[in-house]
């Protein structure tokens, strides 16, 4: 198949689209670096040392015997974006090209509506050019398992039966998004349910859990293909984080009570969920909604974890609880179904002592990387509210 890669040059999108080329599809990456210039504008970096887009290329080439396009540009750019799509005529369009970070949502007006921008208004163009170009192409879009929130039902795969004054429905899933970031995810994820409706588009919204780990298949073929690896406060997702922690010897920094529960899964999942979604399209019209994850985990959990496997290996580590910089429950219901990518044959990678071992170990060789300044909670939610998380708890009541 042809395969378009959005936000190829990131944690996720450079090995899916080494994972596609290597099952002999013909894949073109876009990215405009935008990942790469925020950590340089905060001073911090990957924990792993990563080669610059080009070289990743000619390092997959040698190796692989495969060749992987890219196309250097930005997604809301509107012509640039048409031309690619016009060029390459994808049958798969898999979108990862966002600005992912809820606190760097949280931090200024600024980097809100960069956000904002970014997602909302590349998803759009991306939309517009496929109908425009390549209407029976399958776009692949990865949302996020926190358009849901936390709410005190169980979570449904993006639909739900309702039955209201003796009338029934199945309708989208009600959403929460706890930050400005998963608010974009939940405004693209109703730009793309309307193409499918009225453009017939057809689409599978990715409702994603937190990403953990380190490794693929593929990135270890050569240390020159390794994918990114961030741990900082902005950019680096819990489990990420604890393992730099542990290693380096800081508190693993659990944000308020911990008992904020989340759905993860391990990179290696990611991979292959989304190629269970390509090999499997969405019907014309149809939107789908998969949420792609393999375990649910409280932080508390995670962070027991994590000291319980680092202990194993020599490390010793300390659990702190950190006034919350966020406004969320500490303590709530959480059971969402994951059932329909089981259903297409996902085994996932359990978490595990081993894994979080083999990551430690990984972490370990590029310890010397680690900048402790980023590790430390700056971006709060609601930065004039008392410290504390004393907003998280009076939302509780
Ligand atoms: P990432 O930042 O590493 O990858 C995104 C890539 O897109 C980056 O290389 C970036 O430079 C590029 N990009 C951003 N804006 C762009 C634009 N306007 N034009 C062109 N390229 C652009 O992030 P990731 O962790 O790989 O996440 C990929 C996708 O998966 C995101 O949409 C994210 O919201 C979603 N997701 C990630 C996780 C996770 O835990 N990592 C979990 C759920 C969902
Ligand atoms: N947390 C801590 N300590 C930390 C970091 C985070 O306790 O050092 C807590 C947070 O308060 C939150 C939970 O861990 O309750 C998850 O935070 P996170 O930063 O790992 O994840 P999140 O901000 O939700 O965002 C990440 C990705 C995003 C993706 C999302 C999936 O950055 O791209 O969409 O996970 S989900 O959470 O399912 O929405």
């Amino acid at each position: 198949m042809r395969i378009l890669v959005l936000g190829g040059d990131g944690y996720l999108g450079w090995p899916t689209a080494m994972r596609f080329s290597d099952r002999g599809h013909d894949v073109t990456v876009v990215d405009n670096f935008a990942r790469r210039r925020w950590h340089l504008e905060q001073s911090t970096d990957s924990l792993t040392p990563i080669s610059s887009l080009e070289d990743r290329i000619e390092v997959w080439e040698s190796v692989s015997g495969r060749r992987i396009d890219a196309r250097v540009g930005c997604i809301e750019d509107g012509e640039f974006l048409d031309a690619v799509v016009a060029d390459c005529l994808p049958e798969v369009v898999i979108h990862y090209g966002e600005q992912p970070s809820a606190p760097y949502s949280m931090r200024s007006r600024q980097t809100a509506v960069e956000t904002q921008q970014t997602n909302v208004i590349g998803t759009l163009n991306l939309l517009f050019s496929m109908k425009s170009h390549v209407p029976d192409a399958h776009l692949i879009k990865l949302g996020t398992m926190g358009e849901y929130g936390t709410p005190n039902i169980d979570i449904e795969e993006g639909f739900i039966e309702i039955e209201h004054k003796g009338r029934k429905d199945t309708l989208p899933f009600p959403k929460l998004p706890g930050s400005l970031y998963h608010c974009s995810k939940v405004h693209d994820s109703t730009n793309v349910h309307f193409a499918t409706r009225i453009w017939g588009l057809r689409a599978t919204d990715l409702n994603q859990g937190v990403v953990y780990g380190i490794e693929t298949d593929e990135t270890v073929r050569d240390d020159r293909l390794m994918t990114r690896f961030d741990y900082d406060e902005t950019f680096g997702t819990v489990l990420n984080r604890f393992c730099v922690q542990a290693v380096v010897g800081h508190p693993l920094t659990v944000y308020g009570a911990g008992g904020q529960t989340r759905a993860f899964l391990n990179i290696k999942d990611t991979l292959r969920c989304v190629e269970l979604a390509a090999l499997n399209p969405a019907d014309r019209g149809e939107f789908r909604v998969f949420n792609q994850f393999t375990e649910q985990f409280s932080v508390s959990e995670l962070a027991t974890l994590v000291q319980k496997s680092a202990a194993e290996v020599g490390h010793k580590v300390e659990i702190e609880s950190y006034p919350n910089p966020r406004v969320e429950l500490e303590h709530h219901y959480y059971n969402a179904s994951n059932q329909k990518l089981l259903d297409l044959g996902l085994e996932p990678h359990p978490l595990g002592d081993e894994l979080v071992k083999s990551v430690l170990h990984v972490i370990d060789r590029y310890r010397d990387r680690v900048i402790e300044r980023a590790l430390t909670p700056r971006t709060k939610w609601n930065p004039g509210e008392l410290e504390g998380g004393a907003l998280s708890v009076a939302q509780q009541t």
